[in-house]
């Protein structure tokens, strides 16, 4: 097995380069369906999903939960020097992306290195995990996916960031985005995302939502202006959640952050990144996220895991659930894919998933799902009368006066004339049986 380790320490011992071996394969360390470089639909399932580690899940989270303490004990965590162990931390996180084969990855600043209370020595830390990230990005040719802020776990976020009612601690918000921001930036970073941890109400009683709402479309300007200053192309995404750590978050959906984004002058710059486990938490399914997403022309990227159907929380477990993501891959490939984000693993492993290698399992099981699900959305469109079936149930808008409708044409006198000549409509179906069994065919 190569030894891919970057730094002086290899933190994966035993475990090698994950290569593509196709089905053939029992290898549970290798990929069966995902090959970086399998042309579907006229792209390389590389470039499709530009997949993305997260640092957070990955490398930060220990397994504690609210009943018990950490399960992981992490070999890079061992230094008591702050920036030691971001190394550390760094190094274990490039030799995993890097045996992985991932192309991308991404991170919060406290991800990164650990944050204290003084705003000028966070900002130094940052900059200096910013200098090894580009030796480390330059080494293993991994990039940036996007950036953001973790403006949620710190007490002072308690009443929330830019919708905070006291402005004090909105200004720390606006000094660690900027921080964010320029670390993004000098990564070569192609996306910055807004995720609203904290910003929502967990009672109206004390809540002026009006006011709040206004300050976090203001929050979004300044952001945005600064960082198109300092000459940043990339794109801003919102990631909708309905709930969880706020009852009710002003980013409930794509269609909440879509109607909040055309009220406040933002689209243009900011589009969305849908997770398929804060979709499931607002009731609806990843595909249907991705569908309005899609239709308002702003399908940025992807948060991909999955929830559980039997409890409601966001529990971010690895995407394995084929029937859902071939749906979602249908959608995904008739927007013509993401624009200017990927396919990042927000997911983490179970509490008591403590070898090493079940990350490696995680994210080799996540990519191989979606590649078989794309392939799989990919032959349906090319073989079968999916689309014809969809198409022909508005045929009668192609011609005649339902197209003068369309139009805009006809008035409500129109329409009753038609109705009277025309008599009874047929019945007709909707098909949905054999539309399911067509995915299963060609699952
Ligand atoms: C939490 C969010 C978070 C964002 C980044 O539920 O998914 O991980 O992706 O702040
Ligand atoms: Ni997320
Ligand atoms: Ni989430």
């Amino acid at each position: 097995m190569a030894n891919l380790t970057i730094g002086d320490k290899e933190f994966f011992k035993g475990i090698g380069q994950i290569k593509f071996e196709g089905l053939e394969s029992d290898n549970p360390l290798a990929y069966r369906w995902y090959d970086e470089n399998r042309v579907v639909a006229g792209k390389t399932l590389k470039e499709h999903f530009k997949f993305s580690v997260a640092y957070w899940h990955s490398f930060n989270a220990n397994g504690s939960d609210p009943f018990g303490g950490p399960t992981l004990n992490f070999a890079w965590d061992e230094s008591s020097d702050v920036i030691t162990r971001a190394k550390a931390k760094m190094d274990s996180a490039f030799e995993f992306i890097t045996k992985l084969g991932m192309p991308y990855y991404c991170f919060h600043d406290v991800d990164v290195v650990d944050y204290g209370n003084d705003i000028v020595e966070n900002e130094r830390r940052l900059q200096t995990m910013v200098e090894y990230a580009k030796q480390k990005q330059a080494q293993s040719g991994v990039k940036l996916l996007w950036g953001t802020a973790n403006v949620f776990s710190h007490q002072r976020y308690m009443n929330g960031a830019s919708t905070n009612p006291d402005f004090q601690v909105l200004s720390h918000a606006g000094a660690q985005v900027k921080a964010a921001l320029d670390a993004t930036i000098a990564l070569g970073g192609e996306n910055y995302v807004f995720w609203g941890g904290r910003e929502g109400y967990m009672t109206l009683l004390n809540t002026n939502m009006k006011r709040e709402q206004e300050h976090l479309a203001r929050f979004l300007h300044t952001a945005k202006d600064y960082a198109r200053q300092q000459g940043f192309k990339g794109t801003f995404f919102i990631e909708p959640k309905p709930m969880e750590p706020t009852k009710h978050q002003y980013d409930y959906d794509c269609a909440t952050v879509i109607g909040f984004l055309r009220q406040h002058d933002l689209l243009g710059d900011f589009k969305i990144n849908i997770e398929v486990n804060h979709a499931t938490l607002a009731g609806h399914t990843f595909q249907h996220e991705l569908q309005v997403a899609a239709d308002a022309g702003v399908l940025g990227s992807v948060d991909a895991n999955r929830g559980d159907y039997q409890n409601g929380w966001d529990t971010d477990q690895f995407p394995n659930n084929l029937n859902e993501l071939t749906e979602a891959m249908l959608i995904f490939l008739e927007a013509g894919g993401l624009q200017g984000g990927g396919v990042n693993f927000d997911a983490k492993i179970r509490r008591n998933s403590t070898d090493p290698a079940d990350l490696f399992y995680a994210h080799i099981g996540g990519a191989d799902t979606f590649a078989r699900a794309l392939i799989t959305a990919d032959n349906i469109l090319q073989k079968s009368d999916f689309l014809k079936v969809r198409e022909e149930r508005y045929a009668s808008f192609d011609g005649g006066k339902g197209k003068e409708y369309e139009q805009g044409k006809l008035t409500l006198e129109d329409l009753r004339a038609f109705a009277i000549e025309k008599g009874e409509p047929a019945v007709k179906s909707g098909r949905q049986e054999y539309l399911e069994n067509l995915i299963n065919r060609f699952i």
